[in-house]
């Protein structure tokens, strides 16, 4: 694979090939104004691949990141738009779109004449909303890189912007017309990934804020600082374009398929073309210690790629051409797993491996449509652990159709697997994001919550589906009872700690679901035995039993009043 970017300095890229001035491009990506509580901030690798592929066609393209910026956003945004953009591109996710539309509406103030253009997850599933919600000249649906190009050769030409292949536009009656586009070939895909410019990327600030909020300085104990290094210090590598499992509730599973209007093929990188992108990482950003393969799906159950690329990664230490201690995490399918492959993904240093295990409870797995890995999870942990793997499992507590026994079932297991040394990211219930199977059922079940979401400097608010509760009442009662516990020792907790761990946030989730919950009854670890777990991890943790009694849950009763019914079509974003 040809590593373009180090063979053509930026300098170079960013001067008009033929004479005539280029179309200068600005690239925003989500903004998430809660960043870092949550998740683990990173570089929005978006809009970066997009502005490798533009830059690499000789267009002036720069990437404003609102997560990392010296002033407010809103400063630092207008700051930039002191100088003139022909074109605007805004990234979209669902939680973040208030903000997203927010700074689409401030660029629009000021710069009235940019091509203002939106993408990503919420622009290719509700592109009528979206545009209906924000400032906007134009959607691309799905992958970027062929419809900018196809933008910017139209405003070179000086014509309409209309008709595009993988956009939506406003026709002259002010409906959203849409063109499907074809997703990128595999050749379009591997050009794409490898035009990322890692080396403007600004990882190192991220770093240093992580660093900062983590107190690592002040670690007293060096295997725990070095741990929390490679933990921060890492860099994230997508190789392949989607998922297939078609799991319910996930929408990137639909993302391609939706802005192409028919099955798109699974594309990936070769072997060769991993190493030679660890390399490039490990050249544009020389003090990573970790490479997060954020693929959807690393690891199909069918897979000629995850034993040569493991020997390849060995091979390429032993003669140093990659450095001995990079590890690697990746995010997996458990079924996919054999003792084999563990084995060899741990030789080659990858330590922590992602699982979407959801649910240890077969019947929420039947109604995600994952009941076959069921049968795989308590084996694979297993062997992960003995073979001295960290398995991470993303779990939701919840699902539409399930009842206490289930819940329960989650809590009981949970407790064990954090125990034996997992880690595990909770959700409360399913969130409908937007193009997911269950977002599209979400618009029918009386248990949907919509919240009010407004746009900041705007008079504009509409309501967005933000969570789907158990249609059993009892499940339903327990889970907000639940949440709104968690959160009450949470607030307590975090008035003491500075970052709290996945690892603490999910024995206080099991510790306000043992509280809550009739223990006994649904065999669940004691109270006891959970505080006893969370005090390994904060010696001085106490219970927050002096908060005196929970304020009874908006919808513990299924009353009318706290599901706003919804009126306006898939997913809710219509405007009220
Ligand atoms: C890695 C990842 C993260 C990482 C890093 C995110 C980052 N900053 O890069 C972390 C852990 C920080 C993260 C956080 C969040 N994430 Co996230 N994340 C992902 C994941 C797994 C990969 C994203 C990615 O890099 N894709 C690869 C790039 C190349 O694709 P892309 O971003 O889609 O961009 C392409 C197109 O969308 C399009 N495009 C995108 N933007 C634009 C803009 C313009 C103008 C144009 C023309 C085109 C365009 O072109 C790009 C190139 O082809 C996705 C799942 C997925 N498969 O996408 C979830 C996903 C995007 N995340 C999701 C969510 C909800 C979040 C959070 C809001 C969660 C939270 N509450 O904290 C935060 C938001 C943080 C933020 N500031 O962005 C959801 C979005 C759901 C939805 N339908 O909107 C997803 C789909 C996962 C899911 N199904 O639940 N995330
Ligand atoms: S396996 Fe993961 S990425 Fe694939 S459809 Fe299911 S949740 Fe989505």
């Amino acid at each position: 694979m040809m590593d373009t970017l180090d063979a053509i300095p930026l300098s170079l890229l960013l001067k008009p090939v033929d004479g005539t001035r280029q179309p200068h491009v600005l690239l925003i990506g989500p903004y998430d104004p809660k960043g870092g509580e949550y998740t683990f901030l990173a570089p929005p690798l978006g809009v970066w691949r997009l502005a490798g592929v533009l830059q690499r066609s000789g267009i002036p393209t720069r990437v404003f990141d609102p997560n990392c910026c010296a002033a407010s956003p809103e400063t630092s945004l207008a700051a930039l738009l002191r100088q003139p953009w022909d074109v605007v591109g805004i990234s979209t996710t669902g939680m973040t779109l208030q903000y997203d539309l927010a700074l689409a509406h401030l660029t629009r103030r000021l710069q009235p004449a940019a091509r203002l253009i939106v993408g990503g997850m919420e622009a290719t599933f509700e592109p009528e909303a979206v545009m209906r919600l924000g400032p906007f000249d134009l959607a691309v649906l799905g992958e970027g890189e062929e419809p900018l190009l196809a933008i910017v050769a139209r405003l070179r030409a000086s014509s309409g912007l209309e008709g595009i292949p993988g956009t939506a536009w406003r026709g002259p009656d002010g409906a959203i017309q849409r063109a499907h586009g074809p997703a990128l070939t595999r050749e379009g895909l591997r050009n794409a990934i490898s035009e990322t410019p890692y080396e403007q990327m600004p990882y190192e600030q991220y770093w240093e804020r992580l660093e900062a909020s983590y107190r690592i300085g002040s670690l007293p104990v060096k295997a725990d600082r070095e741990a929390r290094l490679s933990e921060i210090r890492s860099v994230r590598l997508i190789t392949l374009n989607y998922c297939p499992m078609g799991c319910t509730f996930c929408s990137s599973t639909n993302f391609l398929n939706a802005a192409q209007g028919s099955t798109v093929k699974i594309s990936r990188l070769n072997v060769p073309e991993c190493l030679t992108m660890i390399q490039r990482i490990v050249r544009a950003q020389p003090r990573v210690r970790t490479i997060i393969f954020q693929d959807d799906i690393f690891v199909f159950r069918k897979d000629d790629r995850v034993l040569p690329l493991c020997e390849a990664i060995v091979a390429a230490k032993r003669v140093g051409e990659i450095p001995p201690d990079l590890q690697f995490i990746s995010t997996n399918r458990i079924d996919a797993m054999t003792p084999e492959r563990l084995a060899a993904l741990r030789r080659a240093g990858f330590r922590v491996l992602g699982f979407g295990v959801e649910s240890f409870s077969v019947e929420i797995l039947r109604e995600f449509n994952k009941a076959q890995i069921h049968a795989r999870i308590a084996p694979v942990l297993e062997e992960a652990l003995r073979l001295g793997i960290t398995p991470f499992l993303d779990m939701i507590l919840t699902s539409p159709g399930c009842k206490l026994t289930d819940l329960a079932e989650n809590i009981r297991q949970a407790f064990v697997w954090i125990v034996a040394g997992c880690e595990v990211g909770m959700y409360p219930y399913v969130i409908p994001f937007s193009g997911s199977a269950m977002a599209r059922d979400a618009a029918r079940l009386p248990t949907t919550v919509f919240e009010r979401r407004h746009i900041a400097g705007t008079d504009l608010s509409w309501n967005q589906p933000a969570k789907i509760l158990p249609l059993d009442a009892d499940t339903r009662a327990a889970i907000l009872r639940i949440e709104a516990r968690f959160e009450r020792e949470l607030l307590n907790l975090q008035r003491s700690v500075s970052h709290l761990p996945s690892r603490v946030r999910s024995y206080l989730w099991i510790l306000s679901a043992v509280q809550e919950m009739d223990g006994p009854r649904h065999s669940l670890p004691s109270q006891h035995d959970v505080t006893q777990a969370l005090r390994t991890l904060l010696p001085e943790f106490e219970p927050a039993t002096d908060l005196g009694p929970l304020s009874r849950p908006q919808v513990a009763d299924g009353s009318k009043a706290a599901f706003r019914p919804h009126a306006t079509g898939v997913a809710g974003l219509g405007q009220r």
